[in-house]
């Protein structure tokens, strides 16, 4: 269990608690204090506010079996490998389902950063500026969505909450949430937003008297993105540099744009897949309904060398279809935060070309590979045209292979199903025209 605080514009930081303000717990309880937090800092936060964080998270990394530097490329420390719906035994790339609660008003709220234990406030604090919890809540189901769009996670709000110590009490199904979310004055107005425990923590705790949160232009993209934000490390993902307001997990928190980037769903798609998962076999496979006005699917992903992608398509008797397979990536600056907390400027990294794809058309026995290419290297499209589906009516298939590179290359997909009738037309047969079609 790891934690991760935001901060925002801090004009100065309250002395950490001592340990005479921690209550006092059992050794059990107790063992998330010796896990780190690392800050996260607003554009503008002054270099010693950045480093006094730092210096203590630092310390904290060091006592704690968390290597000081993240992998190399992803900067992730950890996933999901136990959850109240799935159980344990996850790992890389598997789909997984996250239950979220809130917790009542009054749950005890260990100190997670320094700050001194309190009992959650975040109910009465949330009411008090949008009225009622339906308006609120549906803005962080909003949140869980978003990811959940963008990944193999499953968010399913949990109702029922029983108010067990928060950090130390794991999700139970119809008790608790994996992902539970409280709120209490950390820090004051300004500095901590918020701070969030990696997997198999996840639970979020907002500094609910911050008057940041009283802002709620834009559809409350403040309070949006930092939910949004925490829950990154809520995934396991870790800060990620350099700092241009390009990615949701840069250390400081922005408005820039609206929730996860490219470089965070690239991220959450190494270590949860993508949203059509599973769909390692043709007998499982999301199904993208009749390809005649073309389908496009986006936010897809092979996450390593072991993970195939299904498509289902349904064609009528006498059908072709295209399929083009694009990779999706860029090259932009990617690296870790510092240990002194300062961003490093990172180095060119070009998520194009992370992985080499392939492509092939099944027919509708979901075995019998109709036509395949691998023609072209990494970051360049994959194409077949006029694939004839030679079993009339039903359901076809088309499948994307990794060329063997563990890693994730984020990709698109693009089919469009024509009739052979329709193509003899466009390539001049006009012997089948009927003037009745359109009119006189
Ligand atoms: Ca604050
Ligand atoms: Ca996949
Ligand atoms: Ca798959
Ligand atoms: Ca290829
Ligand atoms: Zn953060």
């Amino acid at each position: 269990m790891k934690a991760r605080l935001c901060l925002l514009v801090s004009l100065f930081l309250l002395p950490v608690a001592a340990a005479a303000n921690v209550p006092d717990h059992d050794a059990a309880d107790t063992a998330y204090l010796q896990t780190p937090a690392m800050p996260c800092f607003a554009p503008g936060t002054p270099a010693e506010v950045v480093e006094h964080w730092t210096r203590l998270q630092s310390a904290m990394l060091l006592e704690s079996s968390l290597s000081v530097e993240p992998p190399a490329q992803f900067q992730f420390g950890n996933r999901w490998a136990t959850t109240a719906t799935d159980g344990p035994g996850l790992g890389q790339g598997d789909p997984t389902t996250l239950t979220w609660s809130i917790v009542p008003d009054g749950t005890f709220i260990p100190s997670g950063v320094g700050e001194p234990a309190a009992n959650s406030g975040l109910i009465a604090f949330l009411n008090g500026i949008y009225g009622s919890m339906d308006v609120w809540l549906e803005l962080i189901e909003r949140v869980f969505d978003r990811w959940g769009e963008l990944n193999g996670i499953t968010y399913v709000y949990e109702p029922n909450d029983d108010g067990a110590n928060m950090f130390t009490s794991g999700g139970q199904l119809g008790v608790r949430g994996d992902l539970r979310i409280g709120g209490k004055p950390i820090d004051g107005n300004s500095g901590i937003l918020a701070y969030n425990f990696f997997p198999n923590n996840g639970d979020m705790v907002i500094d609910s008297p911050d008057s940041f949160y009283n802002n709620t232009s834009n559809d409350s993209i403040r309070f949006r993105n930092v939910v949004s934000h925490e829950h990154g490390h809520g995934q396991g993902i870790r800060h990620v540099c350099r700092i241009n307001q390009t990615k949701l997990m840069e250390p400081f928190v922005t408005t820039a744009f609206d929730g996860p980037q490219h470089d965070d769903i690239l991220t959450t798609n190494r270590l949860y897949a993508d949203d059509a998962e599973d769909n390692d076999s043709t007998g499982i496979a999301p199904n993208l309904g009749a390809a005649a006005d073309g389908i496009t699917v986006g936010d897809v992903s092979v996450d390593d060398n072991s993970d195939i992608d299904y498509y289902g398509f349904d064609a009528a008797a006498g059908s072709a279809v295209d399929v083009t397979l694009t990779p999706i990536g860029f090259t932009y600056l990617e690296g870790p935060q510092n240990a002194n907390g300062s961003c490093s400027d990172g180095t060119n990294f070009n998520s194009l070309v992370l992985a080499d794809l392939s492509l092939a058309v099944l027919d509708s026995d979901g075995s019998t590979v109709l036509a395949s290419v691998d023609l072209n290297p990494a970051g360049v499209p994959e194409v077949l045209d006029n694939v004839s589906l030679p079993s009339g009516a039903g359901t076809y298939f088309v499948e994307v292979q990794n060329d063997g590179t563990n890693n994730v290359q984020l990709y698109q997909l693009d089919l469009n199903l024509d009739s052979l009738f329709v193509d003899g037309f466009e390539s001049g047969d006009t012997s089948a025209w009927s003037s009745t079609v359109d009119g006189p």
